[in-house]
């Protein structure tokens, strides 16, 4: 049985964090990767504070694009692997940059949306939460009840994460004997601060992805293929562990 799978099948208390990546197989492009949605646009163009201040309809008109794209997109196969892997281990943790809804859609139960929630709105004056069926989009600035602005509920550059999420990621690295980071450039912090922690614990990282990232070298593995095929054998070699019964959560 190569290294990897021995590490990963004698693991108990599991933390993953994923990235674009692993919903590229669901159609949603990446933000850096070739054709990814930053290709035409950079970051502090769109997806920050003053972005929105400065110009809120190509923001809102940037984001109704996005919200189109991820009510098309399924859970893809790395998705599903993942929300199984989630019912045979003591402990599960999923910590995920994204915001398109997909590991919850995949079954998943157990997971921390560092960056918010695509689907979810704000509102800039009196904070209430919506979500986006519940505005319609057609040019006109969406508006609260309060007459406040609405703003996607998503964490832009330079906002701060929401706190108890990212204090339980961290919880949950200090807790785990085992992380993958999946379909991340693990550029973004603090998301990024993670799997690093996690190996100054000693714990085995395995990072999964299409390319190299700067994380690969030091990453105790690096398994190179897209998520949707990596992830199910992972899973399914875990699940047939002789000592593995269905865990009681
Ligand atoms: C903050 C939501 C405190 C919006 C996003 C150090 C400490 C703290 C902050 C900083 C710091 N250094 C710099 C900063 C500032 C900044 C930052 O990190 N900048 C980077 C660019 C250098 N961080 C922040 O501003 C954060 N806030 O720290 O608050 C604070 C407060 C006030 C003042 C100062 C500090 C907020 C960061 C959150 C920003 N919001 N998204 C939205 O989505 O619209 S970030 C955005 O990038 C997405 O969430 C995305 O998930 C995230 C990370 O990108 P990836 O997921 O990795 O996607 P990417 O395209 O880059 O990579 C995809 C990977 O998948 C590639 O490697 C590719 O090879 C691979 N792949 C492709 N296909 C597949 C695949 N892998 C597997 N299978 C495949 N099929
Ligand atoms: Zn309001």
């Amino acid at each position: 049985m190569d290294d990897h799978i021995q590490i990963i099948v004698n693991s108990e208390n599991i933390c993953i964090l994923t990235g674009a990546g692993i919903s590229a197989e669901s159609g949603i492009p990446t933000f850096r990767g070739a054709g990814g949605m930053w290709a035409k646009y950079r970051p502090e163009e769109l997806a920050t504070p003053e972005a929105f201040a400065a110009n809120p309809r190509l923001v809102w008109e940037w984001y109704q694009a996005r919200r189109e794209a991820v009510s098309k997109a399924a859970p893809n196969p790395g998705h599903k692997a993942l929300a199984e892997w989630e019912g045979l281990a003591r402990s599960f943790v999923l910590v995920t940059q994204n915001v398109d809804g997909l590991h919850r859609a995949a079954g998943s139960r157990q997971v921390l949306e560092l960056h918010g929630n695509i689907r979810r709105n704000r509102c800039t004056a009196c904070g209430r939460e919506s979500t986006m069926d519940e505005i319609t989009f057609n040019g006109q600035l969406p508006l609260c009840e309060c007459g406040g602005l609405l703003r996607p509920a998503v964490v832009w550059f330079g906002e701060s994460l929401p706190e108890q999420v990212l204090e339980a990621a961290f919880a949950a690295v200090r807790q785990c004997d085992l992380f993958l980071t999946v379909g991340t450039s693990a550029v973004v912090y603090p998301a990024a601060a993670l799997p690093r922690l996690a190996l100054d614990r000693g714990v085995p990282v395995i990072e999964v992805n299409t390319e190299e990232t700067p994380f690969s070298a030091g990453a105790t593995y690096s398994l190179r293929g897209p998520a949707g095929e990596v992830l199910p054998p992972l899973v399914a070699a875990y699940a047939s562990a002789p000592h593995r019964s269905r865990q009681i959560s």
